[in-house]
């Protein structure tokens, strides 16, 4: 198995988690963004798209963070991580929903401001990144994990950029849930770190 990734991509670091707690064997390769890698016929036949993480695993090439998850999941961690029954599936997979829009438009953005100095409306990016907070931290005020009493794909798909967004200027002291769900994550079997993690 191999996964492209940049060491910097929270996106990356998602899936580099997944492998880490099923323990999977696979080889990393640094897609340097820096240089336009990503932007290379090759590396645009895997993703047209243009985008780290990729994985490719035999026969099938996928991108896409939440939908790496969901494969890696379904093929190799059985019930633990996306449960198959029909109401857990889709508890999971609205938190999938918010890491690709509410975390992206908000965390995500505001640190991709301070990271590689892209032009965007900063002030709505911080705005988002809060109203995002608040709903997670209202939501683990009740719990442990996101869904199920179990840390699933939901909460690897929303951590690294939740984690990551003080680099965006917006501080996580108040949010006394997140922080502790944090913790929680940090002491999982298979956790590796990333800088600013
Ligand atoms: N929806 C995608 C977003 C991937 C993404 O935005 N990747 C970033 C790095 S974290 C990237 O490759 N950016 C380069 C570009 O868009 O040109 C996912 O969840 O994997």
């Amino acid at each position: 198995m191999k996964l492209y990734s940049h060491p910097l991509s929270g996106n990356s670091h998602k899936v580099r988690l997944m492998l880490s707690m099923l323990r999977i064997e696979h080889e990393e390769i640094v897609v340097d963004l820096l240089k336009g890698e990503h932007k290379t016929p090759s590396f645009l036949a895997m993703n047209p798209l243009g985008q780290v993480p990729v994985l490719v695993d035999g026969e099938e090439t996928l991108r896409d963070s939440q939908a790496i998850l969901v494969y890696l999941a379904r093929k190799y961690g059985g019930e633990a991580w996306l449960p198959s029954d029909p109401a857990g599936m889709a508890r999971v997979v609205q938190w999938l929903s918010f890491a690709a829009n509410e975390v992206h438009h908000g965390p995500f953005l505001a640190r991709l401001h301070f990271l590689l100095g892209v032009q965007l409306d900063l002030g709505l990016a911080q705005d988002r990144s809060r109203a995002a907070l608040d709903i997670l931290d209202a939501h683990l005020a009740r719990r442990a994990w996101l869904e199920l009493d179990r840390p699933t794909i939901a909460d690897l798909a929303v951590f690294p950029y939740v984690g990551l967004v003080r680099e965006g200027k917006v501080m996580l002291d108040d949010y006394r849930n997140i922080l502790a769900w944090i913790e929680r994550i940090h002491t999982l079997p298979g956790y590796v770190a990333m800088p600013g993690l």
